[in-house]
């Protein structure tokens, strides 16, 4: 197996961990190589390949898995995953975001409801505690895969008769814009770690206590407070790339 680096083989003699050096040799593997849900070698194979304990060829796998490179199937074996997606730190939506990805958008209506603002809610959107807001609940999809709950907030007065759109296959974003002039220019984003619940978890295709990240976004349409968000992101398909700059 020649690597990027051209190396073949685990040396010995070297500081880096074998399991560090398997894991290596892997990587190149499947970012030269191998297609996306392709197998990789058995722990097996790769033990006896490499001269290395089981354990040791477990482990590089294992780091892997963590990683978010390779996908387990119980009975199956060890495949290669789809690469992660950079969560956009632009104000995009979710439709423009995957079409500038060539992937089509797609969205399932969990829910929407007409509902007093609570005291978090009112105060993220600058509202009276108890004024109406939309709470508007969607899958998300990329090419018909989950990729996203997302559960917003927008405050009833600017969008009087959303309630009675179909919101299923279109761009929140759009109609919010091209309806009622809701233009949104401005907005601010707070990503952590979490875990799905397992409510989440089954919509998402995920199973229970998976790592998810968790999006809180505010967006302006102007100085008007235009929607509160907070969305789990599958995190398994998304990252977050942040370039540096020196001060
Ligand atoms: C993004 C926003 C979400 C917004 C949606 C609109 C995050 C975390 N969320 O995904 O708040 O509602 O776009 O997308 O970025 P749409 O216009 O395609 O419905």
């Amino acid at each position: 197996m020649a690597t990027a680096t051209g190396r073949t083989d685990i040396d010995a003699r070297s500081p880096v961990p074998k399991y560090y050096q398997l894991r290596e040799i892997l990587l190149d593997l499947i970012e030269r190589e191998l297609a996306v849900d392709a197998p990789v070698p058995s722990e097996r194979e790769l033990a006896a390949r490499y001269g290395l304990s089981r354990m040791t060829a477990r482990q590089a796998v294992e780091h892997l898995v963590s990683e978010g490179r390779l996908y387990r199937v119980q009975g199956k074996g060890t495949f290669v995953s789809r690469p992660k997606i950079d969560i956009p730190l632009r104000l995009t939506s979710f439709t423009e975001d995957m079409r500038a990805r060539g992937m089509t958008p797609g969205s399932r209506d969990l829910g929407r409801r007409l509902i007093p603002a609570t005291a978090a809610v009112a105060r993220e959107l600058a509202l009276e505690g108890g004024a109406p807001v939309y709470a508007i609940e969607r899958l998300r999809t990329a090419d018909g895969v989950p990729m996203a709950l997302e559960r917003s907030h927008i405050p009833a007065a600017l969008a009087p008769d959303l309630m009675e759109r179909t919101l299923e296959g279109v761009s929140l974003y759009e109609v919010l814009a091209d309806v009622y002039g809701v233009v949104l220019d401005r907005g601010d984003q707070v990503i952590e770690a979490g875990i799905a619940d397992s409510g989440d978890a089954g919509l998402l295709g995920l199973a229970p206590g998976s790592a998810v990240l968790l999006l809180q976004r505010r967006c302006w349409a102007g100085t008007t407070p235009a929607e509160y968000a907070v969305s789990t992101y599958r995190a398994d398909r998304y990252q977050l790339r942040a370039s540096l700059a020196m001060q």
